[in-house]
């Protein structure tokens, strides 16, 4: 049946609506040459990525409502918090692996094995620490989904001021979007069967730990533009100018929509 967008959903169709969005599993196809050198594990990564992110961009048109929002906040949203995205879901499939980073079931890796590239052990370091901590909390995948969503629709919401009346309107929408989005995730642990003083600590302990995430991703930034720097990096076609979110032009994404 068609879905009209102006009957809000509840929260229950909300989840299973981005439960159904979510994308499916990526392989990364390759050999990998063991042991690896930087080089390698760099061009293993950037591939992953490569085509995670293709898939994030049809994952964020199915979440309900992001589609009626501006094509610039569109492309904002996705600019802003790409990698925390990455993150999250390298985490969530890492976590019942302790001490191991799940990038795919064929690309696994060890802390250990981030010796061969300069710095990234720190940021193997933060991610092993907040996967740990989600493994503390038993994530359940209705709170990853909602997680997910929240880290999308949140991530530029401090960075400008809506100036035009469509800025205006699809500033309202965006809020009323992560009003749902909480309703959902306020569900989904409603249904854990916690005392209500449990279920409150359980939503503050989630959502402060995507400020750890939000952290992780600005390491990770910085350690992606000091790899590129040293030419270490191959990078490709949609992902080239955007290493730099907030100095590059949007040209790039814009044709990936
Ligand atoms: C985390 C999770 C994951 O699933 C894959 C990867 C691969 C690389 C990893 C990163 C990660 C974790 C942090 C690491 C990083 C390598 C070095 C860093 C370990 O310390 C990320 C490789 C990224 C390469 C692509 C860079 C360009 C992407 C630009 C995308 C963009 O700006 N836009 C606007 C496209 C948005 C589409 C949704």
């Amino acid at each position: 049946a068609p879905r009209s967008p102006r009957l809000a959903l509840t929260p229950e169709q909300f989840i299973s609506r981005i439960m159904e969005a979510e994308p499916p599993q990526i392989y990364l196809m390759e050999e990998l040459k063991k042991p690896f050198t930087e080089s390698s594990m760099m061009m293993s990564l950037t591939n992953l990525a490569d085509k995670e992110l293709v898939l994030m961009i049809s994952w964020a048109k199915k979440i309900p409502g992001f589609m009626e929002l501006s094509l610039s906040d569109q492309i904002h949203l996705l600019k802003c918090c790409w990698l925390e995205i990455l993150m999250l879901g390298l985490m969530w499939r890492s976590v019942d692996h302790p001490g191991k980073l799940i990038f795919s079931p064929d690309f696994k890796l060890n802390r250990d094995e981030g010796q061969c590239v300069e710095g990234i052990m720190e940021i193997f370091d933060m991610l092993l620490a907040a996967t740990s901590r989600f493994r503390e909390l038993k994530l359940q995948r209705e709170e990853y989904v909602c997680l997910k969503a929240m880290i999308l629709l949140n991530s530029n919401l401090c960075n400008t001021t809506p100036q035009t009346a469509e800025e205006v309107e699809s500033r309202a929408k965006l809020l009323r979007l992560l009003d749902s989005v909480i309703d959902a995730l306020v569900w989904a642990i409603s249904k854990l069967g916690l005392s209500s003083q449990q279920q409150t600590l359980r939503l503050g302990h989630l959502t402060m730990l995507l400020s750890h995430i939000r952290h992780v991703s600005n390491k990770g930034m910085d350690h992606l533009s000091t790899m590129k720097r040293k030419n270490v990096v191959l990078v490709y076609d949609l992902l080239l100018e955007m290493l730099d979110a907030n100095t590059s032009s949007s040209s790039h994404t814009s044709k990936a929509f």
